[in-house]
């Protein structure tokens, strides 16, 4: 590979005239900016502590009252992005976040996607364009761009969990900003997306109005995914992989557009390999312990313990039991690499 011109090549003189004129020589940034063979990523190999973020958040409640919060989050920074920057990858953002007893986090709508995966605690539940959604451990809650949601908790204990959002692909594209609701409460309505898509491979065939709601399904109980992965893992005692995606139960897509969502099943002992591809990825614990490694650093996951890998980066998973299963939440930036045509498997 040839050396290319730097800038200090260049006159002062001739530098500055550019600099006048909004110019920037390329060469001596082309290999910056596309470098050979593989991509040089910010996103650094992380890893989150639940029992080290808890305490905090739980100081959080005491410190900051939910009307001063709006919602009541720690967001799960990655240091090579700088913490300032709030992302955990290029398009992901994680955040932990605490709603007490009776609190209400009023209702809102913005352009950037979310979903919830509920860590902790009874008795919440969020409202998305009037669909009542009861937060359960494990529970998957979309509350996808441009509908309204609010969440508030009618149990004893505090209810954590973690948000995902596309919030830094979104901000980067300057198209994020939220609406504020009128303040009320929204008005329930009855039916819910889980009962209506209650099994797999049977769609509702409505005869005298049509399935035309964009997101069909907001809530994807845990006790259901981790029901499909046992059946999996029962029905082929040999496939390597049981994980599910969540998708939209009319198309069969990606429940969002941006993000991916997933849930892995490892078996008693089991250790796989997933090959490097280029989306980024993030590893959340929903049952059991493992080792995660990504690249060439090695994480101890324990229960609700939250992990970020890079793109273009192998990551061998292992269940560090040898009798239970494990269980992992998984989000990707794969329905977005795949819809820019960038989507790659390395290995
Ligand atoms: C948001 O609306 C929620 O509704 C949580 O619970 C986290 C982070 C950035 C922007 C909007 C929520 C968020 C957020």
């Amino acid at each position: 590979m040839n050396d290319l011109g730097r800038i200090e090549d260049l006159p002062l003189e001739y530098r500055q005239r550019l600099t006048e004129q909004n110019l920037v020589p390329l060469w001596p940034s082309l290999r910056g900016v596309m470098p050979p063979h593989v991509p040089g990523p910010k996103t650094q190999p992380t890893h989150w502590s639940y029992q080290s973020i808890k305490p905090l958040l739980m100081q959080a409640g005491e410190l900051t009252p939910i009307e001063k919060a709006e919602r009541r989050v720690l967001v799960l920074a990655n240091p090579g992005h700088g913490l300032d920057k709030m992302q955990a990858s290029p398009a992901l953002y994680l955040g932990m976040q605490l709603l007490l007893p009776g609190e209400w986090a009023p209702s809102h709508r913005h352009t950037p996607n979310a979903v919830r995966m509920v860590v902790e605690g009874e008795g919440a539940w969020t409202t998305v364009e009037g669909e009542k959604c009861p937060m359960s451990r494990g529970d998957l809650i979309l509350t996808p761009s441009g509908l309204w949601h609010e969440h508030g908790h009618e149990g004893t204990e505090p209810v954590i969990w973690l948000d995902v959002l596309d919030l830094p692909l979104v901000y980067y594209m300057e198209a994020s900003y939220h609406v504020n609701g009128d303040g009320k409460r929204q008005q329930v309505h009855a039916g819910q997306g889980f009962r209506q898509y209650a099994r797999g491979g049977m769609r509702p065939t409505p005869v005298f109005q049509s399935n035309n709601k964009r997101y069909p399904m907001l809530r994807y109980p845990w006790a259901d995914a981790r029901a499909a992965l046992q059946s999996m893992a029962d029905n082929d005692p040999a496939l390597e992989c049981v994980q599910i995606t969540y998708v939209n139960p009319e198309t069969g897509e990606d429940a969002e557009n941006i993000l991916g969502f997933y849930a892995l099943m490892l078996r008693p002992g089991q250790s796989l390999k997933l090959p490097a591809r280029s989306p980024a990825c993030v590893f959340h614990q929903i049952e059991g312990r493992s080792e995660l490694q990504i690249g060439e650093q090695s994480f101890a996951l324990e229960l609700a313990d939250t992990c970020c890998a890079p793109g273009y980066t192998g990551v061998r998973l292992r269940n560090l039991s040898a009798s239970e299963p494990a269980f992992f939440f998984m989000a990707d930036e794969s329905p977005l690499h795949r819809k820019l045509g960038i989507y790659e498997v390395r290995d």
